[in-house]
């Protein structure tokens, strides 16, 4: 990943919103530089016969299990009466919006159009956990009237179902053949499926709600960043929680590319802004980021918490097992300050004798500095995530 060092007009400039405008408006500065995707609206359409498993699709892509707290409902009988959006809890700009299928008795053909308003979903999700209805095929090929190239995906849920009604009343065990082959056979249907509809070229993802790293779910996710728009992708990425290994991943490339920008900020804090508490004033802002590398990693303690809940172990044996540290370091001011005194490598003495250029050359030994440690928390957390991600698995598998 590339760094940029802060250069002596950057420098300057920074200084005099410091000096003009005060500490705060530098943070501001900095908050719309890397912030920005937080403004940014995606909307997500999930919709389907009613038990086709839109619940559970919604639930799954917010990383949430159904008894988590803000989980969609799930249930046998029907309950999406009328379109209820999902905010993502560290982002309320990405929106999962579960919509009844048509043909229910409040959405007929005639007036669907017009309650739904398709025109504000970046993506329509069509579910089914069987073949294509009548309906169903209506719908989408309204929608592809609308704009040839939206982005319609046709998801089959319950792919699991079909593989475990496959083994049942066989002697021979499944192979891992037999169950490709099957599950080829079940695209290849909802192709001649759609197809008898005049639907032609449509994206077809076969999953198990219940298992993201099983299928096309994972692709389907990977789809959804790809296919948003570029000024819309960071902001997919960084609202989606890290549910598949490759959103993980991707999260960890952006994170990295913010280090340059925070590292001038906080450099040129430490060496011009007099700081109102007993800490260097750069730590306020460094202090912010690690905070945030934490929550966009899921490693603060609520997301910690959902996860031992999962496993059915206690929060501080989990904590213990993968030691996890993250979590202390940003804990408070202290803690956070003590953290960054193993890094301070600045003599401030050596800096008197050269006042003028002295000045340039201490900010941008404080950029190196913050940078280092802003480096050196992110791999501890990708380290944490990617540990907590395994045990996870194996933990569930076990189950
Ligand atoms: N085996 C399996 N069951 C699922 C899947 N998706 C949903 N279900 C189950 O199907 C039922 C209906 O799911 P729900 O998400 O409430 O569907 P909705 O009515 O479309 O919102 C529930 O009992 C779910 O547990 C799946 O991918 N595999
Ligand atoms: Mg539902």
């Amino acid at each position: 990943m590339e760094f940029y060092q802060i250069s002596d007009s950057e420098t300057e400039e920074y200084k005099r919103i410091l000096m003009e405008t005060g500490y705060t408006a530098l943070r501001e500065k900095l908050e719309e530089t890397i912030n920005g995707w937080k403004k940014i609206k995606i909307n997500i359409a999930v919709t389907g016969e009613s038990g086709t498993g839109k619940s559970s699709f919604i639930n799954s892509i917010r990383g949430l299990m159904a008894d988590d707290p803000g989980a969609a409902e799930v249930s046998a009988v029907e309950t999406t009466m009328k379109p209820k959006a999902y905010d993502h809890p560290d982002n309320p700009n990405l929106q999962v919006w579960d919509l009844p299928g048509v043909g229910t008795s409040t959405f007929t053909r005639d007036n669907y159009l017009q309650e739904v308003d398709l025109s504000r979903f970046d993506f329509v999700l069509l579910l089914s956990s069987s073949r294509f209805k009548e309906n169903d095929i209506w719908l989408a090929k309204e929608i592809l009237k609308l704009k040839p190239n939206y982005n319609l995906f046709f998801v089959r849920t319950k792919i699991d179902e079909d593989l475990r009604s496959s083994q049942k009343g066989r002697r021979k065990i499944q192979t891992l053949k037999d169950m490709q082959a099957l599950q080829q056979t079940v695209r290849d249907n909802v192709r001649i499926n759609l197809e008898k509809g005049k639907i032609f070229k449509a994206h077809i993802y076969l999953v198990d709600n219940y298992d993201k790293e099983a299928f096309d779910f994972a692709t389907i996710v990977s789809k959804l960043i790809q296919k948003v728009s570029r000024l819309k992708r960071e902001a997919m990425i960084m609202s989606l929680s890290g549910i598949t290994n490759e959103v993980v991943q991707k999260k960890l490339a952006i994170l990295k590319s913010r280090i340059s920008m925070v590292s001038k900020t906080a450099a040129v804090a430490a060496v011009f802004a007099k700081s109102d508490t007993k800490y260097p004033a750069e730590i306020e802002v460094l202090l912010e980021e690690c905070r945030f590398y934490r929550s966009q990693l899921g490693l603060n303690l609520e997301s910690l918490q959902i996860i031992a809940n999962r496993i059915e172990i206690d929060i501080e044996e989990l904590l213990v097992k993968l030691s996890i540290q993250s979590y202390i370091y940003v804990d408070c001011d202290d803690k956070f300050a003590m953290y960054y005194s193993g890094f301070e490598k600045i003599e401030p003495n050596l800096w008197h004798s050269l006042p003028l250029i002295g000045n340039m050359l201490k900010v941008r030994a404080y950029q190196k500095q913050c940078a280092f440690l802003m480096k050196s928390f992110l791999d501890v957390c990708a380290k944490e995530t990617l540990d907590l991600q395994k045990h996870m698995a194996m933990a569930l598998e076990g189950s």
